[in-house]
């Protein structure tokens, strides 16, 4: 609904509902050198898992190639990719992490 206000001519948009952000997953890439026990660290570290949960996360990424580390606002799921990334490259493992839209 456009409401117009008398004096200063500015018009406001209403909207019934609060939008809500569009979400992006986090996604971790299987490579071949990067250590399970690093995975695991990251996953409880960056992305609040359990060991149990970030163990299971580590392998069906292991046995299937990709997996969802997370999902997050754009901006909080590419800082994630970012910080992820920097400390795997500190630590010499080619770990890989991408975020993408949600639907
Ligand atoms: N595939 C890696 C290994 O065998 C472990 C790994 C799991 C790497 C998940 C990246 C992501 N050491």
């Amino acid at each position: 609904m456009t409401r117009r206000d008398g004096e200063s001519h500015t018009q406001t948009l209403e909207r019934s509902a609060t939008q809500r952000p569009r979400l992006y997953r986090v996604l971790l890439l299987n490579d071949d050198y990067t250590p399970m026990e690093f995975v695991v660290r990251v996953l409880e570290l960056y992305f609040r898992k359990s060991e149990h949960e970030a163990e299971l996360i580590m392998l069906a990424v292991h046995h299937k190639g990709q997996g969802v580390a997370g999902v997050y606002t754009r901006d909080v799921a590419e800082t994630k990719v970012a910080q992820v990334t920097a400390h795997a490259r500190q630590e010499g493992h080619p770990l890989r992490l991408v975020s993408e839209p949600e639907a």
